[in-house]
């Protein structure tokens, strides 16, 4: 009863994979970019993509996704490459699993994107929160489409990074019923929401402090950890690999005129994502929501760089992001061609800005940290305020809140210059002697 579905055999052999792919007439470009990210993906997971196989239609077949004769096909290709399983860019139901699966002849192992994805998520997550949070979403996505086949799926199994067994769910865990899984999911649930709301509490500790929150957002693999990287000696883990990064980080940074700010590395988002692994990950996703301004960070040496643009964009909008000031930092412009950067340079036309920088070389980076001083200060004033000895608590409120404060005490007052923004500036109208 023990098989392992794995990427690597245990002898280091990769075991062979084949992609499919069901995509509308005409959209053939599109179809071999997405199915290059898959592979990206099966790269990222440790696996090696020997065929692709892809059919044009309308829609997928409600059973097997692909028609009958491209089905056989690939039970033909399976067979005589000797092909140990098929990973679908499509998402695929518990039904169809079992049925692609039938028609293939019962030994191929069937997965899909999101599967995959899972897996990866699962190597990468190292905090307990994101650990959670894979394992929650593999027992809402993954389990209901292994129970019942009784055998484990381990697919990274055998690998230097473990398997999946030893860090997601599990295969006890995949393989327990319904009323478990239930339970489980409930106490996942609850442990994710009180660490959550642990974040909660230091997000509003830093909202205390006043400080503005910078969120570095987009696709995966755009260069989002680099940029932190180069500007905080962060030391994020950065690689060319998707998902490298599955963890929020937070670094203070001082802005040339002295505002401090706070940047945040964030999890990178992906051409379809699995939707539960949006609602576990939604409290690390949500980071953006939380930001006050986006560095919206895109790869421009990527062919596909508008495209991934947009589901970050599109992505941004479902988490309720998508009004924030935000500033386009266009990436790796240090390997992308010219005529590609004058077409986006369209993107700063518009009622946001772009910039054009390397997080590898630095390059434009002095511009993007000036644009970005005008967004965090949009709004902000300089004015004098004249006090009294006595107003010590409006002192301790321009030194919490206001930005560049200088004072100078006289005889019976004190003359105060700062940076203030729209609320503090109301508060302390009364005082405001000149601005
Ligand atoms: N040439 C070039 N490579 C870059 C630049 N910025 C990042 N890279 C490379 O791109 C790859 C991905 O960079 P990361 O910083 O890990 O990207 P990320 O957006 O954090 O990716 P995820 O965390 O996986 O979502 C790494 O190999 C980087 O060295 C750049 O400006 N120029
Ligand atoms: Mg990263």
């Amino acid at each position: 009863m023990e098989e392992k579905i794995e990427i690597k055999q245990e002898n280091g052999e990769t075991r062979r994979a084949v992609l499919c792919g069901v995509f509308p007439q005409g959209s053939e470009s599109y179809a071999s970019s997405s199915l290059d990210e898959l592979e990206a993906l099966l790269s990222t997971a440790g696996g090696e993509a020997s065929f692709r196989v892809t059919q044009a239609r309308e829609l997928p077949d409600k059973k097997t996704v692909f028609g009958k004769g491209k089905i056989e096909e690939l039970k033909e290709l399976c067979e005589n490459e000797k092909i140990d399983f098929v990973i679908f860019d499509t998402e695929l139901s518990p039904s169809q699993i079992r049925d692609i699966e039938e028609a293939l002849g019962g030994e191929i192992d069937v997965i899909d994107r999101s599967m995959l994805i899972l897996d990866i998520f699962a190597l990468h997550a190292k905090t307990a929160e994101g650990r959670l949070q894979v394992e929650l979403a593999q027992l809402k996505y993954t389990a209901p489409r292994l129970r019942g086949k009784g055998k484990t799926m381990s697919r990274l199994g055998g690998s230097a990074a473990g398997s999946i067994g030893s860090r997601g769910p599990g295969e006890t865990k995949l393989e327990l019923d319904k009323r478990r899984i239930r339970e489980k999911t409930a106490n996942l649930e609850d442990k994710i929401a009180k660490l959550s709301a642990r974040r909660e509490v230091t997000r509003n500790a830093r909202d205390r402090a006043g400080l503005k929150k910078v969120g570095i957002v987009g696709y995966t693999n755009a260069g989002k950890s680099t940029l932190l990287n180069y500007l905080t000696s962060a030391g994020i883990l950065a690689e060319d690999k998707l998902f490298a990064t599955l963890d929020t980080t937070t670094r203070k940074y001082t802005l040339p005129e002295g505002t401090d700010i706070l940047l945040t590395d964030t999890v990178g988002f992906i051409n379809k994502l699995p939707h539960h692994l949006v609602d576990a990950f939604r409290s690390t996703l949500d980071e953006a929501a939380y930001s006050d301004v986006l560095l919206i960070v895109s790869d421009v040496s990527d062919p596909e760089c508008e495209m991934k643009l947009d589901v970050t964009i599109d992505t941004l909008r479902e988490l309720g992001a998508g009004e924030k000031p935000k500033l386009f930092v266009f990436n790796k412009s240090d390997k992308a061609d010219h005529d590609t950067l004058d077409a986006l340079k369209r993107y700063g036309n518009g009622d946001y800005q772009c910039v054009f920088v390397s997080a590898l070389t630095g390059e434009g980076i002095d511009e993007m940290i000036e644009k970005l001083g005008n967004l965090v200060n949009a709004g902000k004033r300089r004015i004098t305020c004249k006090l009294s000895p006595s107003d010590g608590a409006i002192m301790n409120l321009i030194y919490r809140e206001a930005d560049s404060v200088t004072t100078d005490y006289r005889a019976e007052e004190i003359i105060c210059t700062a940076v203030v923004d729209a609320k503090l500036y109301g508060k302390l109208s009364p005082f405001i002697i000149e601005e």
